[in-house]
């Protein structure tokens, strides 16, 4: 009672103000009526601080903090703000953004160093639960490790044993986050413009581990003071994020598990059932949700299920991990980020699996107040709340791990305890896109016939391509971001690709069907997808897959016809709602891979103007690509359809 007395103090969200999406306004509404806070109400009553929102903080020793915020009326003539050892606000920022460049490239990296743990575990016969499910993905990345595919017998080109190839490639992959010499191999996978520019600014990263090791040294007090310097590092570690970390987790997933293929499933609260025992993933490694959807699906567990009074088991997933299991298996997406707290209070969620990121600590206070088993899977990422249960999940004993958590789903759904209130409201999407599949679907090239995409976008019935991605961020209406972007760039022509949690919102919409072609599209984008069959916006998956865009904007490229370099391409970048330190370190490899790149809500630069504008203007002589802020969803929109005109128009074929 006490609990409820505290939180009817506090001030509660506006449900209509706080999202778009009428299952969360729902559950917004249910949530404060039960008395339970969600981020929604937290966000009401804490405000961030601004001089930390603008980058202009600096906590990298106890003589700090040291703030240094602008003056009112701005800055007129020298910038004389400085630390107590003498920092520069551009140096603050520069360090602080680095850092966050480090955070999340630490993150990305660390998630496709597990998986490729688990490929070498494989590759050695040690991992009988796991096998190699796409051996052609395998065949097609070994010859960027130098691996050959093929040996020489009595003067004869063979096969070579694919055990080989796969132990070969994944101890050259693992040596990637730290051998000694050399440089990344997939750099090379860049179109070899981008990588001369690349290696004439010196920012060719080394190994993975080593470039987010030297953002924590160049960052620490008294190290490196120019922000043009530090920035340059932070280029180092990003595009080991985008071209090593990221695509090389999300490479290896594909070989162990499948590459994906355009799959048809559901998204939003609305996929629960009541009569299920609902157990949802959530968090980003597939190596442990992949098991969990295996076990899930014995005939053995789903009896079992039904022995309790269960009508079946609904799998479901939030964030990131939603995305790997809806693109390989179909399995529904229950929520994007900011929803979490909501799954489990619609009193029907029995378990929820988490693994690592994204994964908000009150979870454990909510399934607290309900019936809701919360499992930990990861030494990494535990919690201190004592409901809190712990399975750690081992890849030697995988499937083990995942029948003793999907067992655990099932004893409890007899417990349900409050009222169980699932919102209604889902979609249909379609969802698993890839390069492969992007090829597939439009003319099985990229060039060279009616249907391709490169030679749409020369006639111009495409304008342009944009990667729209991010998470959601509680200081911005949830999803509004999002959804405005995106169907203002499908209106206008702009093909949109995209990831994470905007993915998942845009599959809330309804965006991610062909149906959406003729209801939002602009009539040239339209003809596209209505000939071949596919929606206006490609769910790419989650957020390591941002390597997918990457690799899909080299194919275009080799294709030919649109220039030599990502740089030219009618291309740009957006993160809406974006507030992790990965979707800092997604930002900076687009931008330095030559992609313009728009993030909304705010950029912690702006309280240091000559740091911003070397972002913002700067950088685009270096690389070709930039950044930029811009809240207003529509402008955002405007500005990179701009950007994707002054890119035709270079190009000789504007509209
Ligand atoms: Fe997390 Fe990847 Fe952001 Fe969503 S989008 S909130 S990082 S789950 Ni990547």
């Amino acid at each position: 009672e006490k609990k409820a007395k505290a939180v009817k103090a506090a001030k509660l969200a506006d449900p209509i103000k706080a999202s778009i999406d009428k299952a969360t306004q729902e559950m917004i509404v249910r949530a404060q009526e039960l008395g339970i806070d969600t981020v929604f109400d937290r966000a009401e009553n804490m405000k961030p601080c601004n001089i930390g929102m603008q980058g202009i903080c600096c906590k990298n020793c106890s003589m700090g903090p040291c703030r240094l915020p602008l003056p009112k009326g701005g800055i007129e003539g020298e910038d004389t703000r400085k630390s107590l050892c003498g920092a520069t606000a551009n140096t603050i920022a520069a360090r602080n953004f680095i850092r966050m460049v480090a955070g999340g490239a630490a993150a990305h990296s660390d998630h496709g160093r597990c998986v490729a743990e688990v490929f070498l575990s494989v590759a050695r016969k040690e991992s009988k639960d796991y096998q190699i499910k796409d051996t052609d993905k395998l065949l097609s990345i070994a010859p960027y490790f130098d691996v050959a595919v093929t040996v020489e017998v009595d003067g004869e080109e063979v096969d070579r044993d694919i055990d080989e190839i796969a132990l070969e490639v994944a101890e050259k992959a693992m040596n990637e986050w730290g051998k000694a010499e050399g440089e990344l191999y997939y750099l090379k996978r860049a179109p070899e413009a981008l990588y001369e520019k690349w290696k004439k600014q010196g920012v060719l990263p080394r190994n993975i581990d080593r470039e987010i090791v030297e953002i924590m040294h160049r960052t620490h007090i008294g190290v490196d003071q120019d922000y043009k310097n530090l920035i340059k590092q932070g280029t180092r570690a990003a595009i080991a994020d985008g071209w090593g970390g990221s695509m090389l987790a999300t490479d290896l997933q594909d070989v162990l598990f499948g590459t994906p293929y355009p799959v048809q499933s559901e998204a939003n609260l609305g996929v629960m059932k009541e009569d299920h025992v609902n157990l949802i993933l959530h968090g980003h490694e597939p190596v442990l949700s992949e098991m969990v959807v295996a076990a899930a699906q014995t005939p053995e567990m789903v009896e079992y299920a039904k022995s309790k009074g269960a009508k079946g088991i609904q799998l479901s997933g939030i964030c990131c991990t939603a995305n790997e299991i809806l693109q390989r298996h179909g399995i529904p997406t229950a929520a994007t980020f900011l929803q979490q707290e909501m799954a489990i209070i619609t009193g029907a969620c029995d378990a929820m699996v988490v693994d690592i990121q994204c994964i908000m600590q009150n979870v454990a206070n909510v399934a607290n107040c309900f019936h809701t088993k919360l499992i930990t899977t990861h030494p990494i990422a535990r919690m201190e709340q004592e409901n809190v249960i712990h399975i750690e999940f081992d890849e030697h004993h995988a499937m083990e791990d995942a029948t003793k958590i999907v067992k655990l789903a099932i004893d409890n759904f007899e417990n349900r305890r409050a009222e169980v209130m699932i919102p209604r409201h889902k979609n249909t999407q379609i969802a698993g896109f890839g390069v492969e599949s992007v090829e597939y679907h439009l003319g099985g090239s990229f060039r060279g016939s009616y249907y391709t995409l490169n030679d749409n976008i020369i006639n111009g019935r495409i304008r342009g391509i944009a990667g729209v991605v991010g998470c959601n961020n509680a200081r911005t209406r949830h999803n509004e971001g999002h959804i405005e972007v995106v169907k203002e760039l499908i209106k206008n022509d702009v093909i949109v690709l995209t990831t994470g949690c905007n993915g998942i919102a845009c599959a809330m919409e309804g965006l991610l069907t062909p149906e959406a072609a003729s209801v939002y599209c602009g009539p040239g984008l339209a003809e596209v997808c209505e000939t071949v069959g596919i929606p206006p916006v490609l769910h790419l998956g989650s957020c390591v897959d941002n390597s997918r865009i990457l690799l899909a904007a080299a194919e275009v490229v080799k294709a030919g016809g649109l220039g030599k370099d990502i740089s030219d391409l009618p291309a740009a970048g957006s993160a809406p709602e974006w507030m992790s330190e990965k979707a800092i370190s997604i930002g900076h490899y687009f931008v330095v891979s030559g992609v313009y790149t728009v993030f909304g809500y705010t950029l912690p630069t702006s309280g240091a103007p000559v740091f911003h504008d070397y972002l913002s203007k700067e950088l685009e002589n270096l690389y070709g690509g930039m950044w930029d802020l811009e809240v207003d969803p529509i402008k955002h929109a405007q500005k990179m359809i701009a950007h994707i005109d002054k890119k035709r128009k270079a190009l000789g074929i504007d509209r």
